[in-house]
């Protein structure tokens, strides 16, 4: 049994996170500010200190427990995950996306007089931006066009650091488009799997976006979060990063047609104005995450659909 520090555990990937990591008998302890995370997504129990991860002496504490025992490790996911927020709201975003990172690093270097302990980190696609060498390998060059995209790839240059200069094991996944149970349908920031999918279910008209052929490389979170511990149990030097994706292209279209007809309800589709500084094509190559780690990310999109629907 090993005990773990999770910042952005109410969240929707930290909450499937927490699951996995107890069905194994693990600990586990939150540090969230709740600004988009909800107690309700954890099971009762998991202590949650309250608290902004920019905030050097909350991580601190978080690390070192109430109860005086320190963690073995920490999944860091906490951040502003919406690129739609990053514009309207640059420098706060950067503060809880970019500083927070510097601030989980930090503490883990000194959390543990034992020497420092390993951070599996949340990176993002986004760090790509239009790149369009498709499918995008670990080695595509790296283009963010939001703030959001350029904190997270500076995550990864600090990552880089915490290993290089101060000995903090580290591994960062860039995820691509990653839904299931428990992504919020209600708000405007949300995945467009979980904006679909709750309209469709309370028979509301979808808005796509543009003419509906960009295409996105969808995860299921539950195949995510094998990535995640199993990072953990190997840490790695050399600050690696994964990306985790399928390789497997959907268009907005597709998807719609698919959520509708798993729901068993009519499709009522409207096109609006393409989203400025929308990605056309996202599709990620998995041959580094797979031989990593030796699984692939095999939940079929119809499977994980269904289990989102079940949910909402
Ligand atoms: P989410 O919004 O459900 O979870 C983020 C959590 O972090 C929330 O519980 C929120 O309350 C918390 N948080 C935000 N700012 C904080 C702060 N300053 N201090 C403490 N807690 C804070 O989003 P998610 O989809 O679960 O994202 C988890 C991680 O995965 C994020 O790092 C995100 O950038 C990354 N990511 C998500 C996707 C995706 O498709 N969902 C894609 C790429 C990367
Ligand atoms: C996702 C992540 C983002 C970042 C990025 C990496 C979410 C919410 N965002 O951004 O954090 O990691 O990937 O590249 O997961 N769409 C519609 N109608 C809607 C909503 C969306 O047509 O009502 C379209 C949208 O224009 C886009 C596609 O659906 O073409 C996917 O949009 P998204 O917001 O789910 O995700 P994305 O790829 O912009």
């Amino acid at each position: 049994m090993a005990r773990y520090l999770v910042t952005g555990g109410c969240g929707f990937i930290g909450s499937h996170l927490i699951e996995r990591l107890l069905a194994a008998g693990d600990e586990v302890r939150v540090l969230d500010d709740l600004s988009t995370g909800k107690h309700e997504n954890l099971p009762d129990g998991v202590p949650v200190m309250v608290g902004d991860v920019a905030d050097a002496d909350a991580v601190r504490a978080a690390m070192s427990g109430e109860d005086g025992k320190g963690v073995d490790g920490c999944f860091h996911l906490a951040a502003v995950a919406s690129v739609d927020r990053s514009r309207e709201a640059w420098l706060e975003t950067h503060h809880a996306n970019l500083s927070g990172t510097i601030a989980v690093f930090d503490a883990a270097r000194r959390a543990n007089p034992a020497g420092p302990i390993p951070v599996i980190y949340a990176s993002s696609a986004a760090v790509y931006g239009d790149n369009p060498d498709m499918p995008l390998s670990e080695d595509a060059a790296t283009r963010p066009l939001s703030a959001y995209g350029a904190d997270k790839l500076g995550c990864e240059l600090h990552a880089r650091v915490a290993d290089g200069v101060h000995g903090v094991p580290t591994a960062g996944f860039r995820f691509f488009n990653v839904y299931g149970p428990r992504q919020d349908p209600k708000s405007p920031y949300s995945g467009v799997i979980s904006i679909f999918a709750g309209r469709i279910a309370r028979g509301e008209p979808i808005t796509v976006n543009g003419d509906g052929e960009q295409v996105r490389d969808f995860i299921f979170v539950k195949d995510l979060v094998r990535y995640l511990t199993a990072a953990m149990g190997h840490p790695q030097p050399g600050a690696p990063v994964y990306n985790v994706c399928t390789g497997r292209p959907t268009s907005v279209n597709r998807l719609a047609e698919v959520l509708a007809e798993l729901s068993g309800r009519p499709l009522d589709r409207r096109y609006g104005p393409a989203r400025p500084g929308d990605i056309r094509v996202s599709i990620g190559d998995p041959t580094r995450l797979v031989t990593a780690f030796g699984m692939s990310c095999d939940t079929p999109l119809e499977d994980g659909l269904r289990q989102t629907l079940a949910w909402l």
